[in-house]
């Protein structure tokens, strides 16, 4: 990895993770090879012993899939980088990593459904105890620590009700605990909110969203701070085997070069698509973390460098009136997902958020009404156009 330490951000997201190759190309080569040939069988030994550095077999590290895993390490102020298949495969290595049989994890209860779901099922047969809670309330996170606890894993604005947890003060608690404290970044990127800097011991990332920002991979990331905390989980995850590909690692790197601009544009937008929908006579309600009315907006102007691409906001009249919205809207596109240039609009009772359940949903705030808008790096008056003449058909 180049020399990118002293480097400010934006230029961190050009240069980071890009090293020297043969032929002298700027960009990382895809090393499009599932395996790595041995000079001599000692030195396949020797690799496999870890008595010299060199890759073995792309499962178990890849140079493509490195240098993007690097350049994330080095955007969020971390150790090491580990690429997976997915964010879900994120979340599952670190929870595989952290938890046994008996243990208790505390979750906030605004997180990606199908978290809740991992938690509640797989984790939950394995002997794995959750107790969901509002992490934007520190009491709520205190008393539900328990004797057992070993994480503290918090989303952070929360999907897709935007909650915003305290994270210096979350960590104090988990610390305090003894548990290990663990951040889904991936509503702001380390563009905008830097968690490792305010106390987390692990990040993770669905890369399919802003750091890739293209829709065209999924893909996720975990960021350590330590040596031994990433042999740890390098090994967790070569044996469950959830990895990403040198293709779509080489596809996540270019986009890192433009998160920087991306999210700006991204923040300043949603603040003038917030603004107009709140002063709009037919919406109830809108969270963006910008707005002086959301609950924890002083958090978020302590906590972000900006607010970030998503909003949600109910039209009056309930979710028949949001669903008018979404079969109109001609340039938001009705899609899940979220982060990437194109303006995507969902409805997460019904889509993101269906498989957790009606209960936890409803205590998470995620109404049926709820409408997710994630904003694109379109022209913004093109945004409001589309979304103004979607409201006239409710
Ligand atoms: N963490 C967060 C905060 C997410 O929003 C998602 C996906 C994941 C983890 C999982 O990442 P994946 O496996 O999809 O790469 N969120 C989605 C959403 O809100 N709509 O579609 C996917």
């Amino acid at each position: 990895m180049s020399e990118v330490k002293n480097l400010g951000f934006d230029s961190k997201c050009v240069h980071s993770g890009v090293g020297d190759y043969e032929y002298g190309p700027v960009v990382p080569p895809i090393y499009q090879t599932s395996t790595f040939k041995f000079e001599t069988a000692q030195h396949g030994g020797a690799l496999f012993k870890g008595e010299q550095k060199g890759y073995i077999y792309t499962r178990m590290l890849n140079p493509t899939v490195e240098a993007m895993e690097d350049a994330i390490a080095a955007l969020e102020n971390g150790h090491k980088g580990l690429g997976c298949g997915s964010g879900m495969a994120a979340v599952h290595t670190v929870f595989a990593a952290l938890l046994s049989v008996g243990d208790h994890i505390v979750c906030s209860e605004a997180v990606y459904g199908p978290t809740v779901t991992l938690l509640k099922t797989v984790f939950a047969k394995f002997g794995v105890e959750t107790t969901f809670v509002d992490a934007s309330n520190l009491d709520a996170i205190k008393n539900a620590i328990k004797q057992n606890t070993k994480v503290v894993y918090i989303e952070t604005p929360g999907n897709p009700t935007l909650a915003i947890a305290d994270l210096e003060a979350a960590a104090k608690i988990a610390h305090e605990a003894n548990a290990q404290f663990v951040v889904d970044n991936t509503f702001m990127s380390p563009a905008l909110q830097k968690p490792l800097d305010l106390g987390a011991d692990v990040v993770l990332h669905s890369l399919t969203k802003f750091l890739n920002g293209h829709a065209d991979v999924v893909g996720g990331v975990i960021i350590v701070k330590d040596e031994d905390t990433y042999k740890h989980f390098r090994k967790i995850l070569n044996q469950t085997g959830g990895v990403i590909d040198p293709f779509n690692s080489f596809l996540v790197h270019r986009g890192l070069k433009t998160l920087s601009l991306r999210m700006e544009r991204h923040s300043v937008s949603s603040q003038k698509v917030a603004e107009w929908l709140e002063a709009h006579p037919k919406i109830e309600w809108v969270r963006y973390p910008g707005l002086k009315s959301h609950p924890q907006y002083e958090i978020a102007k302590r906590q972000h460098t900006a607010q970030g691409g998503m909003i949600t906001f109910e039209v009056k009249g309930g979710f028949s009136a949001g669903e008018a919205v979404m079969n109109s809207v001609k340039l938001c596109q009705l899609a899940v997902s979220l982060g990437g240039v194109e303006s995507l609009i969902q409805h997460p009772a019904s889509m993101t958020h269906a498989s957790m359940g009606k209960e936890i949903r409803e205590e998470a705030g995620i109404t049926d009404g709820l409408i997710r808008l994630s904003v694109g790096i379109e022209n913004v008056e093109d945004i409001i156009a589309d979304l103004e003449k979607a409201l006239e058909e409710v």
